[in-house]
């Protein structure tokens, strides 16, 4: 592999945790971004939504300071999603956010805000298309647009990585119906560092960096669309929503709680994961407070305890009951929220304990090791509620 590709390929896993951003024309309704499938609105109903689209609002810098107090290191933005309407400025179509009133090109003003910010930037395409005409008459007219789209995203603004999503549409023979690995080796061609993820629930390609889980901790199958387990030879993110929804939807208030949001965090870490956490910004531009809160206190979260999810490495224990594992070259890191019986914490161990300490106050921990059985003595309640870590010096 590359070089510089495999570099790109260990500076994302050590980012751990991104905003992924839904957002586009049907924002408006506050539905989801499956509204106009789902209600079966007509295109000719569905287009005219791109003429109330102007989110007076909208700030890149702002939404690029939400991610940094969140303590996210990189966004995945739809440019295009199934409803086919590009948030950025194709030279391939009309059914563009510059045609709308609002005019301006999103995608190149976040690029711009990430870029000042050192925030990496993905960009999410739907190769699945409902409003292109040739996505049912012509599919080799319709691969030559969409493979136009990304070459074209690739090129002008220069993204990270790509996230492809609906090749599920038509799963049979994905490469050859997709026409993927030749679509990959011409983006390879323009930018070499590229980082290439697809949403397609089936074994990663060889020219595939990221493996996706979507809504479900990464290596399960609780929804009933992830059954491939990691693959050795990718790199694993999981995506998920605050609620239970991608796009903006007004009505739905099942936010998760801080405390779950933390988890999940440490979870995916703990399987050597990153986590792609959802926000579907309103269509005046700006993220909703419900959702902003629990970034912020995600965020403070990770202020003091970062050092246990950034640039660490999973898949210490076999199993963790009391929450989840992580490691650096020094260090395992032991995420706490489910107290063992008798507050005492006994784990198989080989290597040698130096040290115990809670890692977000220095404050040390009693423990004691016989051969290869550590035992951690633990307060009769754990410091933090939510996650609390303890450094073991290796
Ligand atoms: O962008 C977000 C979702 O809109 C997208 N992926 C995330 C990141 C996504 N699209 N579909 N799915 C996730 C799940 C697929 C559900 C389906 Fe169906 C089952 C598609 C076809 C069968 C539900 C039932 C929708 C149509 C019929």
């Amino acid at each position: 592999m590359d070089k510089r590709r495999q570099q790109a390929r260990e500076n994302f896993r050590k980012m751990r945790f991104g905003m992924f951003v839904h957002w586009g024309i049907y924002s408006l309704l506050g539905r989801g971004e499956w509204v106009m499938y789902h209600e079966k609105i007509p295109l000719s109903e569905y287009k005219p939504l791109m003429e109330r689209f102007n989110p007076q609002l909208f700030n890149a810098e702002e939404w690029v300071g939400l991610v940094q107090k969140a303590g996210m290191r990189y966004i995945t933005i739809t440019a295009k999603h199934h409803d086919g309407f590009c948030m950025y400025d194709s030279e391939l179509t009309d059914y563009k956010i510059t045609n709308t009133p609002f005019k301006r090109d999103m995608l190149k003003e976040l690029a711009d805000a990430c870029r000042k910010a050192k925030i990496a930037l993905l960009f999410y395409y739907s190769p699945l298309d409902w409003q292109h005409p040739a996505y049912k008459t012509d599919w080799v007219a319709y691969t030559r647009y969409w493979h136009g789209q990304v070459l074209e995203l690739v090129r002008k603004y220069r993204p990270y990585g790509i996230w492809l999503d609906g090749c599920w549409d038509k799963p049979e023979n994905l490469d050859e119906t997709w026409k993927l690995t030749e679509l990959y080796h011409r983006l390879r061609a323009v930018d070499p560092t590229l980082l290439i993820a697809n949403n397609h629930h089936q074994k990663p390609l060889p020219d595939e960096d990221i493996q996706t889980y979507e809504q479900d901790l990464p290596g399960e199958n609780k929804v009933g669309f992830n059954p491939i387990p990691p693959d050795d030879n990718a790199l694993i993110e999981s995506c998920m929503t605050i609620n239970n929804s991608w796009g903006y939807n007004a009505n739905d208030t099942q936010h998760k709680a801080p405390a779950q949001l933390i988890r999940i965090l440490a979870e995916c870490a703990g399987r050597d994961a990153n986590l792609l956490l959802n926000v579907g910004p309103k269509p005046d531009g700006t993220i909703q407070m419900e959702h902003q809160e629990r970034l912020i206190e995600m965020g403070g979260w990770l202020r003091k305890n970062g050092k246990a999810i950034y640039a660490t490495r999973g898949r210490v224990f076999n199993s963790c009951e009391w929450g989840a594992a992580t490691r650096d070259d020094k260090h395992i890191y032991l995420h706490l929220w489910n107290s063992p019986t008798e507050h005492l914490l006994q784990l198989h161990m080989p290597m040698r304990i130096k040290s115990a300490c809670w890692l977000a106050t220095k404050a040390p921990l009693r423990y004691d090791q016989v051969e290869e059985k550590l035992t951690l003595h633990l307060p009769p309640t754990l410091p933090d509620p939510r996650n609390s870590v303890v450094a073991l010096e290796v």
